[in-house]
Protein backbone atom coordinates (compact mmCIF):
# COMPACT_ATOMS: atom_id res chain seq x y z
CA UNK A 1 0.00 0.00 0.00
CA UNK A 2 1.39 3.49 -0.65
CA UNK A 3 1.77 5.09 2.70
CA UNK A 4 -0.15 7.94 3.42
CA UNK A 5 0.88 11.55 4.31
CA UNK A 6 0.10 10.52 8.13
CA UNK A 7 2.65 7.85 8.05
CA UNK A 8 5.13 9.46 6.16
CA UNK A 9 7.52 10.12 8.80
CA UNK A 10 10.57 8.30 9.27
CA UNK A 11 11.23 6.20 12.38
CA UNK A 12 14.10 6.28 14.20
CA UNK A 13 15.92 3.59 12.80
CA UNK A 14 15.47 4.96 9.32
CA UNK A 15 17.02 7.71 10.21
CA UNK A 16 20.13 5.90 11.97
CA UNK A 17 20.36 3.91 8.46
CA UNK A 18 20.21 6.59 6.52
CA UNK A 19 23.08 8.40 8.51
CA UNK A 20 24.86 5.29 9.37
CA UNK A 21 24.76 2.94 6.15
CA UNK A 22 24.26 5.84 3.59
CA UNK A 23 20.48 5.14 2.02
CA UNK A 24 16.93 3.92 2.94
CA UNK A 25 14.23 2.62 0.88
CA UNK A 26 10.56 3.08 1.55
CA UNK A 27 8.60 0.18 -0.57
CA UNK A 28 5.89 0.99 -2.48
CA UNK A 29 5.99 4.72 -1.61
CA UNK A 30 3.69 5.43 -4.90
CA UNK A 31 0.57 3.72 -6.07
CA UNK A 32 0.65 1.87 -9.21
CA UNK A 33 -1.64 4.77 -10.57
CA UNK A 34 0.77 7.08 -9.65
CA UNK A 35 3.74 5.14 -11.60
CA UNK A 36 1.66 5.18 -14.67
CA UNK A 37 1.23 8.84 -14.62
CA UNK A 38 4.92 9.38 -14.41
CA UNK A 39 5.64 7.26 -16.78
CA UNK A 40 3.23 8.62 -19.13
CA UNK A 41 5.10 12.23 -18.14
CA UNK A 42 8.68 10.48 -19.35
CA UNK A 43 7.02 9.39 -22.36
CA UNK A 44 5.96 12.88 -23.56
CA UNK A 45 9.58 13.96 -22.88
CA UNK A 46 10.83 11.52 -24.91
CA UNK A 47 8.84 12.67 -27.57
CA UNK A 48 9.84 16.00 -27.15
CA UNK A 49 13.49 14.97 -27.00
CA UNK A 50 12.99 13.05 -30.37
CA UNK A 51 12.47 16.24 -31.89
CA UNK A 52 15.81 18.12 -30.31
CA UNK A 53 18.98 18.09 -32.07
CA UNK A 54 21.34 19.25 -29.44
CA UNK A 55 21.53 19.93 -25.94
CA UNK A 56 19.49 22.49 -24.61
CA UNK A 57 16.50 24.53 -22.63
CA UNK A 58 13.19 23.60 -24.01
CA UNK A 59 9.68 23.99 -22.71
CA UNK A 60 11.16 24.82 -18.75
CA UNK A 61 13.31 21.70 -19.10
CA UNK A 62 16.54 20.86 -20.14
CA UNK A 63 17.78 18.20 -22.18
CA UNK A 64 20.99 16.42 -21.96
CA UNK A 65 21.26 14.60 -25.16
CA UNK A 66 24.13 12.40 -26.67
CA UNK A 67 24.50 9.93 -29.70
CA UNK A 68 25.72 6.50 -29.73
CA UNK A 69 25.63 4.17 -32.66
CA UNK A 70 23.72 7.06 -34.98
CA UNK A 71 20.79 6.94 -32.57
CA UNK A 72 19.71 9.67 -29.81
CA UNK A 73 20.67 8.90 -26.23
CA UNK A 74 18.72 11.02 -23.55
CA UNK A 75 21.01 11.26 -20.99
CA UNK A 76 19.08 13.33 -18.34
CA UNK A 77 16.16 15.73 -18.51
CA UNK A 78 16.98 18.18 -15.60
CA UNK A 79 14.26 20.18 -13.95
CA UNK A 80 11.67 17.72 -16.21
CA UNK A 81 9.09 19.41 -14.18
CA UNK A 82 9.83 22.66 -15.77
CA UNK A 83 7.91 21.14 -18.85
CA UNK A 84 5.70 18.01 -16.71
CA UNK A 85 3.91 20.02 -13.99
CA UNK A 86 3.02 16.59 -12.62
CA UNK A 87 6.41 15.54 -11.79
CA UNK A 88 7.37 18.78 -10.28
CA UNK A 89 3.93 18.23 -7.98
CA UNK A 90 5.04 14.65 -7.25
CA UNK A 91 8.61 17.23 -6.12
CA UNK A 92 6.69 18.50 -3.21
CA UNK A 93 4.68 15.50 -1.74
CA UNK A 94 4.78 15.41 1.49
CA UNK A 95 5.97 11.31 1.01
CA UNK A 96 8.99 12.83 -0.55
CA UNK A 97 9.29 16.27 1.69
CA UNK A 98 8.07 15.17 4.92
CA UNK A 99 11.29 12.68 5.53
CA UNK A 100 13.90 15.12 3.93
CA UNK A 101 12.32 17.51 5.97
CA UNK A 102 13.18 15.42 9.37
CA UNK A 103 17.01 14.55 8.12
CA UNK A 104 17.64 17.97 7.51
CA UNK A 105 16.52 18.86 10.32
CA UNK A 106 14.08 21.50 8.65
CA UNK A 107 10.46 22.12 7.68
CA UNK A 108 11.95 24.67 4.91
CA UNK A 109 13.77 23.17 2.04
CA UNK A 110 15.09 24.13 -1.92
CA UNK A 111 14.27 21.81 -4.29
CA UNK A 112 17.18 21.61 -6.23
CA UNK A 113 17.05 18.17 -8.58
CA UNK A 114 13.91 17.40 -10.27
CA UNK A 115 15.08 15.11 -13.25
CA UNK A 116 14.27 11.95 -14.99
CA UNK A 117 16.73 9.38 -16.43
CA UNK A 118 15.26 6.88 -19.03
CA UNK A 119 18.46 3.96 -18.97
CA UNK A 120 16.35 2.75 -22.60
CA UNK A 121 18.12 -0.42 -23.51
CA UNK A 122 21.56 -0.39 -24.01
CA UNK A 123 21.65 3.46 -24.60
CA UNK A 124 25.11 3.59 -22.75
CA UNK A 125 24.20 5.99 -20.30
CA UNK A 126 26.41 5.05 -16.99
CA UNK A 127 27.12 6.59 -14.33
CA UNK A 128 29.89 6.31 -12.34
CA UNK A 129 30.93 6.05 -9.13
CA UNK A 130 30.70 9.40 -7.10
CA UNK A 131 28.76 11.30 -3.95
CA UNK A 132 26.20 13.95 -5.13
CA UNK A 133 28.25 16.09 -2.93
CA UNK A 134 30.18 16.65 -6.18
CA UNK A 135 27.48 17.72 -8.34
CA UNK A 136 26.29 19.99 -5.13
CA UNK A 137 30.12 21.47 -4.35
CA UNK A 138 31.81 22.87 -6.84
CA UNK A 139 33.74 25.26 -5.44
CA UNK A 140 33.44 29.28 -5.22
CA UNK A 141 30.73 28.95 -2.77
CA UNK A 142 28.62 26.87 -4.48
CA UNK A 143 27.87 24.83 -1.47
CA UNK A 144 27.66 25.22 2.14
CA UNK A 145 26.83 22.50 4.72
CA UNK A 146 25.02 24.90 6.89
CA UNK A 147 23.25 22.21 9.04
CA UNK A 148 26.49 20.10 9.57
CA UNK A 149 25.01 16.76 8.54
CA UNK A 150 25.27 17.31 4.96
CA UNK A 151 22.86 19.64 4.29
CA UNK A 152 21.17 17.78 0.87
CA UNK A 153 18.65 14.53 0.30
CA UNK A 154 18.23 12.78 -3.11
CA UNK A 155 15.29 10.71 -3.60
CA UNK A 156 14.70 8.64 -6.66
CA UNK A 157 11.44 7.27 -7.18
CA UNK A 158 11.66 3.77 -9.37
CA UNK A 159 9.48 3.93 -12.54
CA UNK A 160 10.50 0.32 -14.01
CA UNK A 161 11.81 -2.67 -12.02
CA UNK A 162 15.46 -2.69 -11.34
CA UNK A 163 16.77 -5.70 -11.66
CA UNK A 164 20.62 -7.20 -12.08
CA UNK A 165 20.88 -6.63 -16.05
CA UNK A 166 18.57 -3.37 -16.32
CA UNK A 167 21.41 -0.86 -14.75
CA UNK A 168 20.38 -1.05 -11.11
CA UNK A 169 21.53 1.18 -8.08
CA UNK A 170 24.68 0.37 -6.50
CA UNK A 171 25.56 1.28 -2.94
CA UNK A 172 28.93 1.80 -1.09
CA UNK A 173 27.38 0.46 3.06
CA UNK A 174 28.99 3.55 5.26
CA UNK A 175 30.08 6.00 2.68
CA UNK A 176 27.98 8.26 3.77
CA UNK A 177 30.69 8.79 6.68
CA UNK A 178 33.89 9.25 4.46
CA UNK A 179 33.27 12.98 3.65
CA UNK A 180 34.04 13.80 0.77
CA UNK A 181 36.61 11.36 -1.26
CA UNK A 182 37.88 11.39 -5.33
CA UNK A 183 36.81 9.05 -8.10
CA UNK A 184 39.17 7.69 -10.63
CA UNK A 185 37.27 6.10 -13.83
CA UNK A 186 35.92 2.13 -12.27
CA UNK A 187 37.20 2.71 -8.80
CA UNK A 188 38.05 5.36 -5.84
CA UNK A 189 42.08 6.45 -6.79
CA UNK A 190 41.51 8.97 -4.24
CA UNK A 191 45.03 8.73 -2.34
CA UNK A 192 43.01 8.24 1.08
CA UNK A 193 41.13 5.48 -0.37
CA UNK A 194 44.17 3.71 -1.96
CA UNK A 195 45.74 3.67 1.77
CA UNK A 196 42.89 3.26 3.68
CA UNK A 197 39.61 2.23 2.13
CA UNK A 198 39.96 1.25 -1.69
CA UNK A 199 39.04 -2.87 -1.28
CA UNK A 200 35.41 -0.91 0.54
CA UNK A 201 35.11 0.77 -3.10
CA UNK A 202 35.15 -1.97 -5.46
CA UNK A 203 32.14 -3.03 -6.94
CA UNK A 204 31.96 -6.50 -5.18
CA UNK A 205 31.59 -4.62 -2.06
CA UNK A 206 27.95 -2.55 -3.35
CA UNK A 207 24.80 -3.13 -1.95
CA UNK A 208 23.06 -3.92 -5.37
CA UNK A 209 19.51 -2.34 -5.18
CA UNK A 210 16.28 -4.79 -6.64
CA UNK A 211 13.25 -2.29 -6.45
CA UNK A 212 9.74 -2.49 -8.03
CA UNK A 213 8.10 0.54 -9.46
CA UNK A 214 6.99 3.12 -7.23
CA UNK A 215 9.53 2.31 -4.12
CA UNK A 216 11.92 4.84 -3.46
CA UNK A 217 15.90 5.74 -2.25
CA UNK A 218 16.78 8.66 0.14
CA UNK A 219 20.39 9.14 0.52
CA UNK A 220 23.09 11.34 1.40
CA UNK A 221 25.77 13.91 -0.66
CA UNK A 222 28.59 11.64 0.43
CA UNK A 223 27.29 8.03 0.23
CA UNK A 224 28.84 6.92 -2.86
CA UNK A 225 26.52 4.90 -5.41
CA UNK A 226 26.85 4.26 -8.97
CA UNK A 227 24.71 2.58 -12.11
CA UNK A 228 25.94 0.85 -15.05
CA UNK A 229 24.22 0.09 -18.36
CA UNK A 230 20.96 -1.47 -18.86
CA UNK A 231 21.74 -4.64 -21.04
CA UNK A 232 17.81 -5.53 -20.56
CA UNK A 233 15.43 -5.37 -23.14
CA UNK A 234 13.39 -2.92 -21.12
CA UNK A 235 13.50 0.49 -20.05
CA UNK A 236 14.91 1.45 -16.71
CA UNK A 237 13.22 4.91 -16.06
CA UNK A 238 13.91 7.10 -12.76
CA UNK A 239 12.58 10.29 -11.24
CA UNK A 240 15.40 12.28 -8.95
CA UNK A 241 14.60 15.10 -6.75
CA UNK A 242 16.64 16.28 -4.53
CA UNK A 243 16.35 19.13 -1.52
CA UNK A 244 18.85 20.75 0.24
CA UNK A 245 18.88 23.14 3.52
CA UNK A 246 18.52 26.94 3.01
CA UNK A 247 21.34 28.48 2.65
CA UNK A 248 23.30 25.72 1.71
CA UNK A 249 22.68 26.14 -2.25
CA UNK A 250 24.98 28.78 -3.83
CA UNK A 251 24.38 27.67 -7.56
CA UNK A 252 21.82 28.29 -10.07
CA UNK A 253 20.30 25.40 -11.48
CA UNK A 254 18.87 25.11 -15.60
CA UNK A 255 15.11 24.92 -15.60
CA UNK A 256 12.01 27.23 -15.23
CA UNK A 257 11.60 27.52 -11.22
CA UNK A 258 14.69 25.33 -10.65
CA UNK A 259 15.37 25.72 -6.77
CA UNK A 260 12.04 26.55 -5.77
CA UNK A 261 11.91 27.12 -2.11
CA UNK A 262 9.26 24.15 -0.48
CA UNK A 263 7.82 23.89 3.05
CA UNK A 264 7.08 20.18 4.30
CA UNK A 265 3.83 19.88 6.34
CA UNK A 266 4.22 21.58 9.59
CA UNK A 267 6.47 20.07 12.10
CA UNK A 268 7.81 17.41 10.73
CA UNK A 269 11.25 17.97 10.88
CA UNK A 270 11.24 17.64 14.55
CA UNK A 271 11.42 14.03 14.61
CA UNK A 272 15.04 13.62 14.05
CA UNK A 273 16.57 12.29 17.55
O1 LIG B 1 19.74 6.83 -12.56
C1 LIG B 1 20.70 6.39 -11.98
O2 LIG B 1 20.92 5.19 -11.89
C2 LIG B 1 21.75 7.29 -11.39
C3 LIG B 1 21.31 7.98 -10.16
C4 LIG B 1 22.42 8.84 -9.63
O3 LIG B 1 23.56 8.63 -9.88
C5 LIG B 1 22.09 9.95 -8.80
O4 LIG B 1 20.92 10.09 -8.42
O5 LIG B 1 22.99 10.72 -8.44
Amino acid sequence: MPKTRRDARLSANEIQEFFEVGWITRPALFSTGEVSRMRACFDELEAIASQLTETGLHRGAHFVLGAKNGEQVIKRVVWAGGCKRYLLAIGNDPRLTAPCAQLLHSDVMDHLLNQAHFKRPRDGVVFDWHQDIQHRDKGNGTWTDVNGRGSFVQTLIVLDEMVPDSGPLLFMPGSSKWGRVGFGDHACRHPYLARRRQAKCRSDNAVMIAAQPGDTLFFGPYTAHASFENTSPRYRRVLINGYASPGANGRDYPGSGAGRRLVAPAGLSGALS
